[in-house]
């Protein structure tokens, strides 16, 4: 009987062809029937206008190339246990407004006004990377200059630039948060008509906090840098005990050497988002400037005071 049985499991398996058991295993569903490719077939009617092949080409790629959940399932997995209590919550927000899940890829405007509501931040779409000085600047007026394209699927757990998964896994639950939208805008107030070497600084300050910055939670650390929280890798890297850790300090911070190829080799642990604030305020105060700035939220405007 044992063996009649063992039979019939061998003919099953062997008949039954492999077929998807869960949406992600769509990406192994890849196989196309050529019959009709306008390269192959010779009837086609594009067959002999290599424009609308290229066009075609193009078009095939970016539908190879779709793995859309790969991302936000193995970074969700390490959420619970390494990103910060902040991050947290307003993720389960994105999730329950139905903005974030594995098969969405949410629109620049329903994100905006998600932040809006909450912090009175918004985005902007920008093409590519900004200078430092004018990234910083729109920070002031609580406007986040947001990534458009995605990282190259050969690498989906680290870019060294940001890119749509790092600004919308990153940097937008943390936006939501009053006290880190605090936090950020004065970063930016800071830099407005500061000197070069003042920029460089405030960057630096930037690229260790809102961007790779470690924070302490009931007794454990945990991150709230964009940076960290959209790259599997360096979270993973961030919260082992192979880096440095060293205490937030502005001045100190300011001018520690940092990498944007690779991991960071040390991160800066803040007690608190309120304590950052406050010793981000004491550093900014000896920020020489000739003129000091308010920003006033009715006209979403600069009120320079003291003026050369
Ligand atoms: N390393 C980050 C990531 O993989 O998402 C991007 C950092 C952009 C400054
Ligand atoms: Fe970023």
């Amino acid at each position: 009987l044992k063996r009649v049985a063992d039979d019939v499991r061998i003919v099953q398996e062997e008949k039954i062809p492999w077929f998807p058991k869960k949406i992600s295993d769509l990406d192994k569903c890849n196989h196309l029937i050529t019959k009709y490719d306008p390269d192959l077939d010779q009837d086609h009617p594009g067959f002999s206008d290599p424009e609308y092949r290229k066009r075609r080409g193009i078009i095939s790629e970016l539908a190879f190339n779709y793995k859309q959940r790969e991302v936000y399932r193995t970074l969700n997995g390490l959420y619970p246990t390494h990103a910060c209590r902040q991050f947290l919550e307003a993720l389960g927000q994105l999730e329950s407004e139905c903005l974030y899940g594995e098969d969405k890829i949410p629109q620049l405007g329903d994100v905006s006004a998600f932040l809006k509501e909450r912090t009175g931040f918004q985005l902007r779409p920008v093409a590519g990377l900004l200078s430092a000085r004018d990234f910083l600047a729109s920070l002031a007026f609580r406007v986040f200059q947001c990534t458009q394209y995605i990282r190259h699927p050969s690498a989906p757990m680290h870019s060294p630039e940001p890119d749509c998964c790092h600004e919308l896994l990153g940097h937008i639950p943390m936006l939501a948060d009053k006290e880190f939208a605090q936090f950020s805008q004065e970063i930016g107030l800071a830099s407005l008509g500061a000197s070069d070497e003042d920029i460089e600084k405030l960057s630096t300050l930037y690229w260790f906090t809102v961007e790779f910055g470690l924070c302490k939670q009931n007794g454990t650390v945990k991150a709230y840098g964009a940076g960290l929280l959209s790259s599997y890798g360096e979270l993973l890297f961030a919260l082992s005990n192979e880096p440095q850790y060293k205490p937030f300090n502005p001045a100190e911070t300011a001018v520690q050497p940092y990498q944007d190829q690779s991991f960071q080799p040390v991160y800066f642990v803040s007690e608190s988002f309120e304590d950052a604030k406050h010793k981000l305020r004491q550093y900014s105060s000896t920020i020489q400037k000739p003129f000091s700035i308010r920003y006033d939220p009715y006209t979403c405007s600069m009120e320079v005071l003291d003026e050369p």
